[in-house]
């Protein structure tokens, strides 16, 4: 990552990064892709209450890190290509690691857009961005690759610039995209290019997909080492499946909440504990 580059993405939250497949690449990885087709699922339409961005179910293609030899080789070979490394080990550090994910998005014309959403909302160090003496950091990096274009105003991953650095709460109007006052940006991508983005520090989302051609984006959602978003680290956090059950045996719940495992992104599971008036720990309500 060159420091145009490292200017950028501090300032936007956002990168682009263009033709890291090549078009043979590209070709041959859209071709182990239509072979697949039959396996697409169609999920609930992303758009929530927004009429900007109302549509058609989501389609995506499950499964491709999992396809048998070769096929699942071009996905592989993202997952540690030297155009994610040299970045990421800028963007969150060395040691980041694959989150969650891959997510590959194969919306059709007419599929809705995705409601905006991160924007540091709630605040969660864990995917905050920050910067010290020089160091940037964010625990949440997506690397969506582009295996189809994306034209102008067409549809596809859309974000607030700068929003990173948002201070306050977004308006209801950016995040369904029915009066977002020109802030939304829906970045145009080629296929063979990559799109870092700074997942849930930042706004971000998709606009309804209107051209003919089918979007085909992969998201690879990255972390950096200390953060735990989702993914196995929910069903590995549990004491007894993180230390042992004979280890955590007759503890008090107490006691319990803090041999959970690390799992950031809980909704609410795993027990927070706090001191009464009195001077006893509790569990919080
Ligand atoms: O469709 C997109 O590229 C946006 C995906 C998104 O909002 C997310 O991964 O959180």
């Amino acid at each position: 990552m060159d420091a145009r580059e490292r200017y950028f993405w501090d300032l936007t939250g956002h990168l682009v990064v263009k033709g890291v497949l090549s078009k043979e690449e590209v070709e041959q990885t859209n071709e182990i892709v239509d072979r697949y087709s039959d396996r697409v699922k169609v999920g609930g339409s992303t758009a929530r209450d927004s009429v900007a961005f109302a549509g058609t179910g989501r389609p995506m293609l499950p499964g491709i890190l999992e396809f048998p030899k070769p096929d699942c080789d071009p996905f592989h070979n993202m997952l540690a290509h030297p155009a994610v490394v040299s970045r990421l080990n800028v963007m969150c550090g060395k040691g980041f690691r694959l989150d969650h994910g891959p997510m590959f998005i194969v919306s059709n014309k007419g599929t809705a857009g995705h409601t905006m959403h991160g924007n540091g909302e709630p605040h969660r160090p864990h995917v905050a961005y920050h910067h010290q003496n020089g160091i940037t950091y964010v625990g949440g990096v997506t690397v969506a690759w582009q295996l189809h274009d994306c034209k102008e105003g067409m549809g596809g991953f859309a974000c607030v610039p700068a929003s990173h650095k948002a201070n306050f709460p977004m308006p209801l109007g950016v995040k369904t995209g029915d009066g977002d006052m020109d802030l939304i940006y829906q970045p145009v991508v080629e296929a063979g290019d990559v799109v870092f983005f700074m997942d849930s520090a930042q706004s971000h989302g998709a606009t309804p997909w209107k051209l003919d051609t089918t979007r085909r984006s992969i998201l690879f959602k990255y972390a950096g080492r200390t953060s735990s978003r989702g993914g196995p680290s929910q069903t590995v956090a549990p004491p007894e499946i993180y230390w042992d059950k004979n280890i955590v045996e007759g503890m008090t719940p107490e006691q319990l909440a803090v041999m959970f495992g690390p799992y950031s992104n809980h909704r609410g599971e795993i027990p927070m504990l706090e001191v009464t008036k009195d001077g006893t720990v509790k569990i919080e309500e």
